[in-house]
């Protein structure tokens, strides 16, 4: 493993993404993502999806320079239409509206469309928490994944992420992909020549699977709890999909045409404000909110993020480890 302190993971990325084409401002949004995600050890959606920016920028599936433009579509309502760049800068370009519209409304929503999407949602879901407003996040992504009872892939990984604020404490926060598993993580079981647990994806025959190469590259991946999951990912795909005027994950996988590059869609995030539902009586309401939370760790369970936060804290001492192959093919994009 080489370790690097967060400085110079944020160089090392950064320094890639300008070197291989990509403006400072779309350089500075996704290395700002993929440092969150590898110091918070979310392996999957961090350093390691540099290599991906690259490749998807020489197979012209991503605009290095695209600027976001922000439309006020409706009251409650706007679009950025990211004009085939990565999300991170559309995202950041449609926030300022997202808030004012739902502290306004109580109830916004920002459609993101044309985008090339690999980041994990959390990094966006706490932007919005830290403004006190409770938001829900989805998109999908390449038709990698099979619904329940089938064995041909229909569905992306389709993430589904919710935050909510709370007062001096981190926010509850939850973020995972509709499938068993984020795919990330089993390309990462590639890269590392390990087999997968069984029940995260099944050969071209719709047989268990547990090597990766196969559920990769010929079967497919399954989606989490059944029935339940495979429904979730349906409505991940209308709501991030047709409902934003954007492509479904069958159709990001059509249009990437074998490049293999990151999925090019929309994505959907609802931001809801509490002290427009509920007044003068939002502090109270807030507060009950806070049992809920005893209730899970006062028998030992934990709340989704504790892990990642603890892992913040740890990589803002100590900085990360990355594999040494990892950071070997990262220093050979600088060639
Ligand atoms: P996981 O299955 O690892 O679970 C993620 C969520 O569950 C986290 O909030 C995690 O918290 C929480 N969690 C895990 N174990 C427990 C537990 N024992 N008790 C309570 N909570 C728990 O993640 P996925 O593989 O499904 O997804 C990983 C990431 O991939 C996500 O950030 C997602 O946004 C991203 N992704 C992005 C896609 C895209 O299209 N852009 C597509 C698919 C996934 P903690 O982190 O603290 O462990
Ligand atoms: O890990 O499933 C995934 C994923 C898809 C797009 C970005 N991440």
């Amino acid at each position: 493993m080489i370790r690097l302190t967060l400085t110079q993971a944020h160089e090392l990325a950064e320094s890639i993404l300008l070197h291989n084409g990509f403006n400072a401002a779309h350089a500075a949004a996704v290395t700002a993502t993929v440092v969150a995600g590898e110091r918070d050890g979310c392996a999957s959606h961090g350093l390691y999806r540099v290599i991906g920016c690259v490749n998807s920028l020489k197979a012209g599936k991503v605009s290095a320079a695209a600027e976001p433009q922000v439309i006020d579509q409706a009251p409650s309502i706007v679009r950025v239409d990211a004009a085939g760049g990565f999300s991170q800068l559309a995202f950041q370009a449609g926030l300022p509206m997202l808030q004012a519209k739902a502290r306004s409304n109580g109830i916004a929503a920002l459609a993101i469309n044309h985008c090339v999407h690999f980041s994990a949602l959390w990094v966006e879901i706490e932007q919005l928490t830290e403004a006190g407003l409770v938001v829900l996040a989805c998109n999908p992504s390449h038709a990698w994944v099979a619904p329940a009872g089938g064995s041909q892939p229909v569905f992306g990984t389709n993430p589904i992420a919710f935050g909510w604020p709370r007062a001096g404490a981190n926010p509850f926060v939850f973020d995972f992909a509709t499938s068993a598993i984020a795919r990330g993580d089993i390309e990462l079981h590639r890269r590392a020549g390990k087999a997968i647990p069984e029940g995260w994806g099944v050969d071209a025959q719709g047989q268990p699977s547990t090597d990766p190469n196969v559920v990769l590259d010929s079967g497919a991946m399954l989606t989490f709890g059944g029935h339940k999951g495979s429904a979730l990912a349906a409505m991940v795909e209308l709501i991030a999909g047709p409902l934003i005027g954007d492509l479904t994950s069958a159709e990001s996988l059509a249009y990437d045409a074998g490049s293999k590059s990151s999925p090019y869609h929309g994505e959907l995030i609802l931001a809801l404000d509490p002290q427009r539902f509920l007044g003068a009586g939002a502090e109270a309401h807030l507060a009950r909110a806070e049992a809920v939370f005893a209730g899970i760790e006062g028998q030992g369970a934990r709340l989704p993020s504790q892990r990642r936060f603890e892992a913040r804290k740890r990589s803002l001492e100590e900085g990360v480890q990355i594999p040494e192959a990892l950071y070997n093919d990262l220093k050979a994009l600088l060639n």
